[in-house]
């Protein structure tokens, strides 16, 4: 990947290259764990943990929120054209990604684009960046994770866009995901995501739940027809968000999305992009959405980040819990590792982290955490105590009344004879909560 790095924008110029140094190195731009090539259980870190850097966060957000204007003054929001805006903010972007030497980017049609207004000017400002984005990933191996359209930040979706209550808006939403998935497909992206950040209701007082369910429903299998269309072979994902910024959100957990994909026959088509603020904001851990998407075998790619305890609404932080990551990826290796997914820093630096430098060292933190929760995993797989609790617990479900009872092959009535016959009463065991805690303080690093 080295070889093929070019520089040419200004902002990041004067930071230096992001490269594997070892734990004891003193330079905050090196990587302490995160060494590419290095292999753990037969395959790199690179190959394992599929880095991604994310547009929005990182290029396109300008630091203002509710209460207060922007204060990064990123050289690309001070131009007047807003061509040549775009243009400098992919160059800069891929500067980053040299920079950071990982291997995937994501991002929104909007992101990349010049804004546009008409659906005709919207094709053709996209059409525009994504022969740029070519040419930049050509000159410097950069791969992408994934591509999005943003069907929730312009005023005609504050309805929704698949859910609106008018059709010409979903037609509207309809070109902007046929046109992102053509770009992804024609960038070599390894999935493409929705994110349907509108696609709920502020109040039940004006929303036919029913009908919108439909809407997303028939939508979403146009999508997925679509795809088999032009021969795009990665997957699509859906991201689950409970709330924010609608007060519901249609798919709010990973389980509720997979109820949904029964419920439209698109089983076996569609995946999950896991979010680890989405699992909080939804009062669950990012360790149950992963754990439940292999369980219900729906798992796609994980965006990175963590709220923030105290308060509640999704800050997209630099993750730097290790307990939690090492949970996580010890969840990925388990179940055989990232396939087609990856994972996407969807995380900002904080409003008063206003230099080049934050954006640069806020990634290489979050990478040198993951590189270390995924040696950590390894480390609990190859300790193996709490693999070997979890078997022997279940284990007297692998035959006799217990088999027949998961394979479906009994009726009430043998059960309840069996208990009859067998006379006595079971005795309860522990769960042994505190010792495994335990197991996993010995194990994380
Ligand atoms: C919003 C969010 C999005 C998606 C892509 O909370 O996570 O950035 O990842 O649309
Ligand atoms: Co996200």
């Amino acid at each position: 990947m080295t070889d093929h790095q070019t520089a040419s924008s200004a902002y990041f110029k004067s930071l230096p290259q992001a490269r594997y140094e070892g734990p004891d190195s003193k330079n905050d731009f090196a990587y302490r764990y995160y060494d590419k090539n290095q292999v753990v259980m037969g395959k790199t870190m690179e190959e394992h943990l599929r880095l991604s850097v994310c547009f929005w966060h990182t290029f396109c957000w300008d630091g203002s929120d509710v209460f207060g204007a922007g204060g990064f003054n990123r050289p690309w929001h001070q131009m007047d054209d807003p061509k040549a805006a775009a243009k400098a903010k992919r160059e800069a972007a891929f500067d980053l990604f040299n920079l950071l030497d990982l291997p995937f980017y994501s991002f929104h049609d909007v992101d990349v684009m010049a804004p546009a207004e008409t659906a005709q000017e919207h094709v053709a400002s996209l059409s525009e960046a994504v022969d740029h984005l070519e040419e930049l990933m050509a000159s410097s191996g950069r791969k992408l994770l994934w591509g999005t359209a943003n069907n929730f930040s312009h005023p005609r979706y504050m309805a929704g866009a698949s859910t609106n209550p008018n059709p010409e808006i979903a037609a509207f939403a309809g070109l902007q995901v046929r046109e992102a998935l053509n770009a992804t497909h024609r960038l070599g992206g390894a999935n493409y995501v929705l994110w349907d950040g509108r696609e709920g209701y502020d109040t039940i007082l004006n929303t036919n739940i029913g009908q919108e369910l439909d809407q997303l429903g028939k939508f979403l299998a146009l999508v997925v027809e679509h795809k088999h269309k032009i021969g795009f072979t990665g997957d699509i994902l859906i991201e689950p968000k409970p709330h924010e910024p609608t007060k519901h959100q249609c798919d709010s957990t990973v389980q509720t999305v997979h109820s949904f994909l029964q419920r439209y026959g698109l089983e076996g088509e569609v995946r999950v992009n896991i979010e680890a603020n989405h699992a909080t904001l939804a009062g669950l851990s990012f360790e149950h959405e992963v754990d439940m998407a292999f369980a219900l075998d729906i798992f796609g790619s994980l965006d990175l980040n963590r709220g923030d305890p105290q308060n509640g609404w999704d800050t997209d932080q630099f993750p730097n819990d290790m307990r939690e990551m090492t949970l996580m990826m010890k969840s990925i290796l388990s179940a055989g590792g990232m396939k087609n997914g990856g994972m996407n820093f969807d995380a900002k630096v904080r409003r008063q982290s206003i230099a080049a430098e934050d954006l640069a060292q806020s990634h290489i933190g979050a990478v040198d955490l993951i590189a270390r929760a995924l040696l950590n995993a390894e480390a609990m797989i190859n300790d193996g105590r709490l693999d070997q609790f979890k078997e022997q617990r279940y284990a007297g479900w692998k035959d006799g009344i217990g088999a027949k009872m998961l394979a479906g092959s009994t009726n009430l009535d043998e059960v309840a004879d069996f208990a009859l016959s067998s006379n006595h009463a079971p005795a309860p065991v522990s769960g042994r909560q505190e010792w495994l805690e335990n197991v996993v303080t010995q194990l994380v690093r």
